[in-house]
């Protein structure tokens, strides 16, 4: 056969009409069984819940242990799929670090206000959560602390601001109280870190230990910062207190009290909540022995869920409760609770909810006043005694009678043990 151009393009015109370009023709499909129409997917929702807290700095150990809480609450949460408002929602945790610096704290603050937060759990330290509680309650954001202990963050009037722990009015009380009838100490000498919370618990303390017959025979300051207090105790130690009072963190607690052994004052020290954990022994050693520190709500074992808390704590971060852990486990707690009970995650929809919250949180029992304040909140003393805090009474929120003593770690390895002589005093009225 002769190949001409006319029986090549013939040949080549056929082969597109059976092979379709060189893709074979499908066969049409069988046809389908009837299947029963799947039901349509649930919508689905992401809520982001902002946590701030030092997570660089001195307070890194306490900052992280509060992030640690939160997170627990929140993948609890979400492995039970809540649904609100008709979506199964996913809980996000936006973590910050403020660096327990004022600045800071405000400008991560506005961070999570553009990240649109549905709300905010922190910040740690009262020096941060006071400024920031202003652009959140600006913003609308709900925002509740676990430890920020300054009154006057729940005193603004913001509706948006809530606590979990009593406040260093009630703390700074009980100290002043404990020092002069329990300690019958007449001559106190008061440091503060200058930090909203050091200076603001000094100063309810002050008040409290004045009231009760005491002499403040010196008011030194330092700061948040601070290794070296030697000039400070230096100048005390001529005034021969009984009692040291210092208004601070443990980062500068526990260097403290070294330094006061080594300058061979007697003195004890008291603290209030930032000087009461595990870390202040770690600092000072064998000069930590004898010191006083008190902290707002029961000890861990005492908690209404405090061992079950502390043992899925240790499973799932691998380390101790530091201090206020169980705080920051509740006060995401309470915000959920709130979307539920809302039945909705808008931040003005559920901030209405959280003042009528009752929740059988780790912690206590959680109910606001008209403040934001946790009502009926327990403050407990320590002691230090082996390198541990051991309970020495509970006052408020409904606090049992004096246990005997009892192992008990984290929560700076307190130990519940029996009274040292009856309560000094009630917690202050909330007015
Ligand atoms: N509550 C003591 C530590 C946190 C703060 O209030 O600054």
């Amino acid at each position: 056969m002769r190949f001409t151009a006319k029986t090549i393009s013939l040949a080549v015109a056929s082969a597109f009409v059976v092979f379709g370009c060189g893709k074979e023709t499908p066969p049409p499909p069988p046809p389908k069984a009837e299947q029963p129409a799947a039901p349509p997917a649930k919508p689905t929702v992401t809520v982001k819940i902002g946590h701030v807290s030092p997570l660089t700095g001195p307070q890194a150990h306490l900052g992280k242990d509060n992030e640690n809480g939160a997170r627990l609450a929140i993948e609890e949460a979400n492995a039970k799929k809540l649904e609100i408002g008709g979506a199964v929602v996913t809980f996000d945790l936006l973590g910050e670090d403020d660096q327990a610096d004022p600045k800071q704290g405000t400008t991560v603050a506005q961070k999570l206000i553009d990240a649109k937060v549905n709300g905010v759990v922190g910040h740690l330290n009262s020096g941060t959560t006071i400024p920031a509680s202003k652009l959140y309650h600006d913003a609308g954001i709900p925002q509740i602390s676990p430890s920020a202990t300054n009154p006057k963050y729940t005193q603004q009037g913001f509706k948006t601001a809530y606590r979990v722990m009593a406040n260093d009015e009630q703390q700074g009380k009980v100290l002043g109280d404990y020092a002069t009838h329990q300690l019958a100490a007449k001559k106190i000498a008061i440091i503060d870190d200058r930090t909203a919370y050091g200076q603001g618990v000094a100063d309810e303390f002050e008040k409290a230990a004045k009231a009760g017959g005491a002499t403040i025979v010196a008011r030194e300051f330092t700061n948040d910062k601070a290794t070296d207090f030697a000039a400070i105790l230096t100048k005390i130690k001529s005034k021969k207190p009984d009692i040291v009072m210092y208004g601070g963190m443990d980062a500068q607690a526990g260097p403290m009290a070294q330094q006061l052994k080594k300058l061979g004052i007697k003195s004890r020290m008291l603290f209030a909540d930032g000087g009461c954990t595990t870390e202040f022994h770690k600092l000072s050693g064998d000069a930590g022995e004898g010191h006083y520190c008190s902290l707002p709500g029961l000890p861990l074992d005492k908690m209404p869920g405090g061992p079950a808390f502390k043992e899925k704590y240790a499973k799932r971060f691998n380390v101790d409760i530091q201090l206020y852990a169980p705080y920051a486990y509740d006060a995401a707690s309470v915000m959920i609770d709130a979307m539920q009970r809302a039945n909705s995650v808008e931040p003005a929809k559920y901030l209405e909810a959280l003042p009528k919250t009752s929740l059988d949180g780790v912690t206590a029992k959680i109910t606001f006043d008209e403040k934001g304040d946790v009502k009926d909140a327990a403050i407990t003393l320590y002691q230090a005694k082996g390198g541990k805090w051991e309970a020495l009474e509970s006052i408020g929120g409904g606090a049992p009678a004096p246990a005997q003593p009892a192992a008990m770690e984290g929560m700076g390895g307190m130990t519940a043990a029996p009274a040292a002589a009856p309560a000094a005093a009630a917690p202050a009225e909330k007015k």
